[in-house]
């Protein structure tokens, strides 16, 4: 029965992860599912590359956290168009919630849309949003073994930002066998290192993200 049960929404999230798709892909919108742990630096990662982008892309942002609207007052400071989304203890964001804030978003055909799904390193890649492009983010204080333990996230990434790179003289990170961990379960991701606080290597992530056709 159980079973059943979970085989139901997963179909039902499916169904409308497949929807949103087709809306980005038709609109030429690059939607970018942000995944990582509490505090790992999506919210710095995304302000950093509005910034960067300057006028060159026109951007919009879904903020899923259990509660708050903290990360969504930083993004409206910048006059970005925004939706904040709590999940209410949900450790994760659906299809469903992404359908109903695209819907009141009216995005521009082109639009770079963000999506930074609720800090979890487990939940959120189990759960498709429609998205074009899953971005991981790991930042240098979790550690360089992160990949060997959260597996499916790594393995699924079309891009893995390595964060807080500013903070490498004080942990002992092992960049080495970062690495070899994230090529182990992705040969093809992209990897870019990055410093939301010196703004290192946030050029490089823009361009990577502005060069991608959908
Ligand atoms: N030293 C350093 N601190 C950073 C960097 N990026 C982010 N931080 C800090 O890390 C903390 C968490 O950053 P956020 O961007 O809020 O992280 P988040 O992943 O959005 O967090 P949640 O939304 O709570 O899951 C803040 O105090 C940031 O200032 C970085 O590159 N270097
Ligand atoms: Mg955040």
């Amino acid at each position: 029965m159980e079973v059943k049960i979970m085989k139901n929404i997963m179909h039902a999230n499916e169904k409308l992860a497949g929807e949103n798709r087709d809306y980005f892909q038709k609109k030429g919108i690059k939607a970018v599912n942000i995944m990582a742990s509490p505090g790992s630096g999506k919210t710095s990662t995304i302000l950093k590359l509005i910034e960067a982008f300057g006028d060159r892309a026109s951007v919009a942002v879904v903020e899923g956290d259990i509660a708050s609207s903290i990360d969504a007052e930083k993004i409206d400071s910048l006059g970005k168009p925004v939706i904040q989304i709590n999940t209410g203890g949900g450790c994760h964001l659906d299809a469903n919630m992404i359908k109903v804030a695209v819907d009141s978003l009216n995005l521009s055909d082109g639009a770079i849309l963000f999506i930074e799904n609720v800090g979890n390193l487990v939940c959120p890649s189990s759960f498709d949003l429609g998205e074009g492009i899953k971005m991981v983010i790991a930042s240098v204080p979790e550690g360089h073994d992160k990949p060997y333990k959260y597996t499916s996230m790594f393995e699924l990434a079309d891009i893995i930002v390595l964060n807080k790179t500013d903070l490498m003289p004080y942990i002992d990170f092992d960049r080495e066998s970062f690495y070899k961990g994230v090529r182990a379960l992705n040969e093809k991701s992209e990897i870019i290192e990055v410093s939301c606080k010196t703004g290192e290597g946030v050029d490089k992530l823009a361009q990577w993200l502005l060069q991608l056709s959908v």
